[in-house]
């Protein structure tokens, strides 16, 4: 029956349901933003606000989005007309589908790399989004790295990475006058902005000496670097989500995405050109982004990660399901209280134990479906910004974060790519081959030998942690406790490690 349902683009939009229905005519829009990886997390936030913003009837921010590895999303949107469903689950009661039309464009960096730049280059776009996850920097201690695609970007070819896009956009503007652009990083990196400006100067510095020069000039006079805080969680898209779309517009979408009812966007407020009224759609433009930034990546994901690695390894599917087993529930309470909150100084406004509190039942959602494995790929590339960082500052004043270590030992357990149970756990890591086979030994003696080394690795641990003897201590005595009896009798009993 199903099968039969056509598919949602501009020539069916007009059948679906008002209360699903864009207020306004997306061929009405021009495109004034260009958005750099258009994954569910652009579709669910970025996207959102310019999609409200276009409701209160400003009809300039049409984007222009693309995808940079594989095109599928970006094949998908197009054969919708850019037109997707962003599906809001609530925790309880019954979701809600929204159609989004304000994607009106879209780019294959794999395919079409030269036209990402002629999108940059045009004088009508002001503003430039990005959520290419934290490897998509190839940053290397916070400067660009020099791998094989840098350099050939470097070299003048149609640019593939996305540091490469930016400046090569950036050069044609600066060539075709095309006047001031505000550069919005909104993955979860700390000081985004300035680190994302860092490694467009690494670039240009590597280019030859005039076109260094003025696009350097250029940047300095006309392009901003604003720090963002981004908030929401998206889950990937099951077909169950798929499914509720099609009941709720009468219509096959294959772009949708879902996301629970709760978004926060905070922009620090330096745009020389024109920008859409985020505001007006409920983002906060602010001269203090940092501190929000710290207090998101130190509460929510650095929990989030010690949540999903906790529960992938007790057997829990869902991080609703690992949160609602009260001995995880307690581990990520102690983590942010004993070691996370200590190193933050609360933003106006917010309070940091009611914002725990609200963190966790978020987590809670169990509508939504979101799975430990998703929240546990990446940890090489995520844990030094969400806790990383936060375990020095503790360290530097005397403090052993003990549930720190945890977190760090219970990630080390998952990348062995078995659960307590001996199941085979999804494991997705750009490092997973480097930290893997070192991680295979099961004899409580060479467990702190086997912590020193997965320390020693400097692009996770810097330069320092593979010293610091309590610290490493620490994540040995966790580790060694998960590795012989499992997650469960480890938070149950007394704790191997304590402060
Ligand atoms: C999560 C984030 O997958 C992850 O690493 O911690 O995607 C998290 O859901 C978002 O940052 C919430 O805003």
């Amino acid at each position: 029956m199903s099968e039969a349902l056509a598919g949602l683009d501009l020539a069916s939009l007009g059948t679906v349901p008002d209360a699903s229905r864009p207020s306004y005519d997306p061929r009405a829009l021009r495109v004034g933003h260009v958005h750099l990886g258009a994954g569910a997390f652009f579709r669910a936030h970025q996207a959102w606000y310019s999609h409200l913003v276009t409701t209160l009837g400003d009809h300039q921010w049409g984007i222009l989005a693309t995808s940079q590895r594989s095109p599928a999303v970006t094949d998908q949107l197009s054969a919708q007309d850019g037109l997707y469903t962003l599906l809001e689950r609530p925790t309880r009661g019954t979701p809600s589908a929204h159609v989004v039309g304000v994607v009106r464009r879209t780019a294959s960096a794999a395919r079409d790399p030269q036209r990402i730049v002629d999108a940059l280059a045009s004088p009508d776009v002001h503003v430039v989004t990005l959520t290419v996850t934290e490897k998509g920097y190839r940053a290397r201690h916070g400067r660009l790295a020099s791998d094989a695609d840098v350099e050939a970007d470097l070299a003048g070819r149609p640019p593939v990475t996305v540091v490469g896009q930016l400046v090569r956009g950036l050069m044609a503007r600066a060539r075709g006058d095309a006047g001031p652009v505000a550069v919005v990083s909104c993955d979860n990196l700390s000081d985004n902005g300035t680190v994302l400006r860092g490694l467009v100067n690494d670039f240009v510095e590597r280019l030859p000496g005039s076109d260094a020069a003025r696009v350097a000039t250029y940047i300095d006079a006309a392009v901003t670097f604003p720090c963002t805080m981004v908030d929401r969680i998206v889950p990937a898209t099951l077909d169950r989500d798929r499914d509720d779309v099609r009941r709720l517009i009468g219509l096959r979408d294959e772009a949708s995405v879902v996301a629970e009812p709760f978004t926060q966007w905070v922009i620090a407020d330096e745009f020389h050109g024109p920008r859409p009224a985020w505001e007006k759609a409920g983002a906060t433009l602010t001269g203090d982004v940092a501190a929000y930034e710290r207090v998101k990546l130190r509460l929510l994901n650095a929990t989030h990660s010690l949540i999903a690695y906790l529960g992938a390894l007790a057997g829990y599917e869902t991080i609703a399901e690992a949160v609602g087993d009260p001995l995880i529930e307690q581990a990520a309470r102690d983590l942010i209280d004993h070691d996370q909150a200590p190193t933050l100084v609360a933003p106006e406004g917010v309070q940091l134990t009611s914002y725990r509190d609200e963190v966790l039942s978020r987590f809670a959602n169990a509508a939504l479906g979101h799975r430990t494995a998703q929240v546990g790929m990446d940890g090489s590339q995520k844990l030094p910004q969400r806790l990383l960082s936060a375990v020095r500052e503790r360290r530097a004043v005397g403090a052993v974060p003990v549930m720190g270590a945890l977190l760090v030992a219970a990630w080390l357990r998952f990348l062995s790519g078995r659960d307590d149970a001996g199941r085979t756990i999804e494991v997705s890591d750009p490092m997973a081959g480097r930290l893997g086979p070192l991680l295979a030994g099961t004899d409580a003696a060479m467990d702190r030998h086997t912590v020193r080394e997965v320390l020693g690795v400097t692009e996770v641990f810097g330069p320092d942690l593979a010293g610091d003897e309590a610290f490493g201590d620490a994540v040995t005595a966790w580790y060694t406790a998960l590795r012989e009896h499992g997650v469960s009798d480890v938070l149950r009993g007394e704790r191997p490690v304590t402060r």
